[in-house]
């Protein structure tokens, strides 16, 4: 059986997650925290999350992950079915990856401490934000799904990528990125309109106590 390591209030984790609950693929849950030897052993970058083929062999990196996921389990599919459309489903996953997800990140210190950012690094996220949502409207067509009437792995992305970005950069620059994309807001309610999304939410929501008390200490 396939085994998913990471744990619950990791964005990246959810994402895989969501992915093989939707495709009612088997697996396993081994909770792992980053960095931690045992992750080290199946990825030398310590991320979460990973997951062990059922041939045992160790894969990283999210939207990789997500394409092995696609190919062994086709059905249902959740990549368009011309070259382009998939093209245009991971372009947009890189975009919500390289302009949003990953510079959030660069302020979660900040976030978590209370404190103002510094200026040019305020500046540069808040650049890369208002760049990547941009972007993003030029490239979906929510209808309902942001790639027209089909739901993709751009739309699971999207759902978990958003959550540290919308998180943070109301207060640290006040900016909301779900409002600077048209038809967002209400999609996100529909995404969080599922057995798959709610079970997903509630598993994160109990994993946050052990989560917080590991980074704080
Ligand atoms: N590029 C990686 C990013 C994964 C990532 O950043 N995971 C976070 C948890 S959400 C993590 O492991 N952070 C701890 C670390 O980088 O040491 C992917 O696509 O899977």
């Amino acid at each position: 059986m396939l085994i998913l390591h990471g744990f619950a209030m990791s964005n990246y984790f959810n994402m895989v997650k969501h992915a093989l609950m939707l495709k009612g693929c088997e697996f396993s849950e081994n909770k792992l925290y980053p960095q931690v030897p045992e992750l080290l052993a199946l990825t030398a970058t310590g991320k979460i999350p990973a997951i062990t083929t059922t041939s045992g062999h160790h894969i990283s990196e999210t939207s990789v992950i997500l394409d092995y996921i696609e190919d062994i389990y086709p059905q249902p599919a959740l990549y368009p079915q011309t070259a382009e459309g998939r093209a245009q489903t991971r372009q947009l996953i890189k975009v919500i990856e390289l302009y949003l997800e990953l510079p959030s990140r660069r302020l979660m210190g900040d976030f978590f401490a209370r404190r103002k950012p510094q200026d040019a690094l305020a500046a540069e996220v808040l650049k890369s934000f208002t760049k990547g949502c941009e972007v993003i409207n030029q490239l979906t067509d929510i209808q309902p799904y942001l790639l027209g009437k089909d739901l993709t792995v751009a739309d699971i992305f999207m759902r978990y990528a958003l959550a540290i970005p919308s998180m943070l950069s109301p207060r640290l620059l006040d900016f909301d990125p779900i409002s600077a994309i048209s038809g967002l807001d209400e999609w996100q309610k529909m995404m969080a309109d599922s057995d798959i999304a709610r079970k997903i939410d509630a598993d994160q929501l109990e994993n946050r106590p052990e989560f917080m008390a590991k980074i704080s200490g």
